[in-house]
């Protein structure tokens, strides 16, 4: 409790001006655990009402900080932007995992951190007083989070709290990464002042005609006029790759990002190309499209993709970043430069030029302005799509691949699937047909296994869509918790957890000869799981609720069955254990097992 709150219950304070600022943005739940450095935060953010008595920001509990910060994550990926509140050192360290993912997949999320008040810092310093959860009188959080975040602001005095807040959040959802907000524990009911307007993104560079015009002054602007020279030489090197033959684009997330989904369509259709995924990039743009041709990923490219491939004069990568993810499968320890045309990262690589200074979007302008002037005609004619594979009988024993080929067949517009890391990722949920922008989360660079359970209690905020969460039962092992989350907050997200019993993509990567056809060479122990009973758990989690439902699911006919029950059942919370062989995997990694 907190003697501040004598100040003016009405007034405005340090606490509610960040409620504002982020409820103005989009926020309208904040993920946090409480601790005693952030409660009289919570306690704001629980009773601060709008006009019409609805709160600005509804608190979710989570029942650890990491999974807080993914919620925060899938929240900002599902929605925009995310938040996250936890107290200093025990929750702000365990955020950390979470922060680093956001930080390196460009994901906008606000980790606010509530630290000792400014008199007790002052005792620790002064009379060597230690306070608990506090690891000294150094600034560690800005020591620790400084790296995985674009901005750090540490509050102590409410005077500068609206500045530094505003800073901060600007600094967020301009860079596309995540800030945290250090907030000493007396400042939250300190009055301060009232927010002005909106707070807006800052754009990164200058747009095209601004450079031409610094370019053209007299005397001219040197450096404007070389980055104008190189979007205009990149521009020209990608338009001579596309304007005849038969090029394929190949995507990527900053598509998404970078919110190019229009200006990539329209430059798909005028090109007349068919366009490919990266594995970072699927779903960026709908994948109902006729032009789509699936997942471009070395050995786990299928046949259908690789026909056009081989056929194709010029692979143009369109904001995928080169990762080693884009060739994994090879094992290789370079990158995945599978492309020698890679527009990302304000950067431009053809083959051995490179082009610096230019984004995605400035380059799509330049290369659609030629298009206009000089025309284009591609050699291809507009793709067929390979027949689904045949669904087996009811009875089938379920695999990974009669899994996906159900689920497949199943979501639609209406689904938002996330899915995270392991055996199922390739040739699985990487294999589905989503039928939106955005329809598909994932976090496949930082790959911090369990990610997707918490995020997908975080994306089931798109009200507008129902979650599948696609996740391993090793990965699931660490952030489970989330489901009974899911339940107190009446989500009604479903987890598919995929029952193998082991880690089974550290045994492929280790030694893939266990799964080779025959096979009984034994799993290192390493990678052998302790099963779990997925129907005793979720009563577990929920003590019983009866919007809490689970099941098993041995067959195809299982899987259809429960499918229905869910589509049936809008407003309960699902765990579903598909229970696999332990030598089974999605038939994508066949080249991989038999090499
Ligand atoms: C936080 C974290 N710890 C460890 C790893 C290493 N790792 C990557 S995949 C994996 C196993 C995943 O197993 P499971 O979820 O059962 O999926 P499967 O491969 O069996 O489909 C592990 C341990 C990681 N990526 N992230
Ligand atoms: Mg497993």
């Amino acid at each position: 409790m907190s003697d501040q709150k004598t100040f003016d219950p009405n007034a405005m304070n340090v606490g509610k001006y960040l409620a504002q600022r982020l409820s103005q943005l989009g926020v309208n739940h904040l993920f946090s655990v409480p601790g005693d450095y952030t409660s009289d935060l919570l306690e704001i953010i629980d009773t601060y009402e709008d006009a019409e008595n609805k709160p600005f920001i509804y608190r979710i509990g989570n029942c650890n900080e990491l999974n807080a910060g993914y919620a925060a994550d899938g929240y900002a990926r599902a929605k925009g932007l995310g938040a996250v509140a936890v107290t200093t050192g025990v929750g702000s360290f365990s955020l950390l995992n979470a922060i680093g993912g956001s930080f390196v997949e460009n994901i906008p999320v606000v980790a606010i951190i509530g630290t000792l008040s400014n008199s007790k810092l002052q005792d620790e310093i002064n009379a060597g007083e230690l306070y608990h959860h506090n690891v000294s009188t150094e600034d560690t959080n800005r020591t620790v989070y400084s790296p995985v975040t674009v901005a750090f602001e540490r509050i102590s005095n409410p005077l500068t709290a609206p500045a530094q807040i505003d800073t901060a959040i600007i600094a967020c959802i301009s860079k596309s990464k995540p800030v945290a907000i250090e907030i000493m524990e007396d400042c939250y009911y300190m009055p301060c002042a009232e927010p002005q307007g909106m707070l807006s993104p800052i754009p990164n560079y200058e747009s095209l005609p601004v450079l031409q015009g610094m370019a053209d002054q007299t005397p001219s602007n040197k450096y404007a006029a070389q980055i104008v020279k190189a979007i205009e030489d990149a521009a020209n090197a990608v338009y001579a790759k596309i304007a005849n033959g038969k090029p394929i684009l190949w995507i990527g997330k900053e598509i998404s990002t970078k919110r190019l989904q229009g200006k990539f369509a329209a430059l798909q259709q005028a090109i007349g190309a068919p366009y490919v995924t990266s594995f970072l990039g699927k779903a960026v743009v709908s994948e109902d499209n006729p032009w789509f041709l699936g997942m471009y990923d070395s050995v786990f490219t299928t046949d259908h993709t690789n026909s056009y491939l081989n056929q194709s004069t010029a692979i143009i990568g369109l904001g995928v970043w080169n990762t080693d993810l884009n060739t994994f499968a090879s094992k290789s320890h370079e990158t995945g430069n599978i492309s020698p045309v890679f527009a990302s990262r304000d950067m431009v690589k053809d083959g051995e030029n490179l082009y610096v200074q230019v984004s995605l979007e400035q380059l799509i302008d330049a290369v659609m302005a030629l298009i206009q002037s000089k025309g284009c005609t591609s050699n291809w004619t507009q793709p067929s799509p390979p027949s689904p594979p045949a669904l087996p009988s009811p009875s089938t024993t379920i695999t990974y691949d009669n899994f996906f080929a159900v689920l497949d067949q199943h979501v639609n517009q209406d689904h938002l699937i996330v899915a995270d890391i392991g055996l199922s990722s390739f040739g699985g949920s990487s294999s589905l047909k989503i039928n939106r922008q955005d329809g598909f989360l994932a976090q496949n660079l930082w790959a911090s296994i369990g990610w997707s359970v918490p995020a997908g209690l975080g994306a089931s905020f798109r009200d507008d869509l129902r979650t599948f969460v696609i996740v391993g039962d090793g990965a699931f092992k660490l952030t489970c918790q989330a489901v009974s989350t899911m339940v107190q907050e009446g989500r009604n997200a479903v987890v598919f957890v995929l029952n193998n019993k082991v880690y089974g993509v550290e045994q492929m990567l280790l030694d893939a000869g266990p799964y080779k056809a025959g096979s009984t060479e034994p799993f290192e122990a390493a990678n052998v799981l302790q099963e779990w009973d997925y129907v005793s758990l979720m009563k577990g989690f929920s003590n019983n609720a009866p919007s809490a439902k689970s099941a098993v699911v041995n067959t195809v006919g299982d899987l259809q069955n429960i499918l229905l029950m869910i589509e049936s059942d809008p407003s309960s919370t699902y765990m579903v254990s598909i229970n696999l062989k332990e030598r089974d995997y999605p038939s994508a990694w066949s080249l991989f097992v038999n090499r």
